[in-house]
């Protein structure tokens, strides 16, 4: 199991041209979210993410001339996952299983 996860990692990093590297830290819990998260993230030969369900930061690869780091955030957001840069909506997130539902973070600042 491990090995065949090392294999198409390095398989699909091997494959994209003019990577860049970079992280962010997506709001998740459990190896559903981690799932589906990279899912959303992964394009063959274009981007690889990998997900730490433990530290919630994402390992981000991508061709820089095909894609961007908010591209594919954006995508993770629309499975309904946040990051510090996307927000799902709240319908989306609502889908969600209930394992799933992370504890969202509080980016509207209300004013008193
Ligand atoms: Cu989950």
């Amino acid at each position: 199991m491990t090995i065949a996860i090392w294999c198409i990692f390095s398989n699909a990093k091997a494959q994209i041209k003019n990577p860049e590297t970079d992280s962010a830290k997506i709001y998740g819990n459990c190896r559903m979210c981690k799932t589906k998260i990279e899912k959303a993230g992964n394009q063959k030969n274009i981007s690889q993410v990998v997900w730490n369900e433990e530290t919630g930061i994402a390992a981000i690869t991508f061709d820089a001339t095909k894609t961007s780091k908010d591209d594919i955030l954006k995508k993770i957001a629309f499975v309904g996952y946040d990051s510090d840069s996307f927000k799902a909506t709240e319908a989306t997130y609502n889908k969600l299983p209930g394992c799933c539902q992370y504890d969202r973070p509080k980016t509207i600042k209300k004013n008193n």
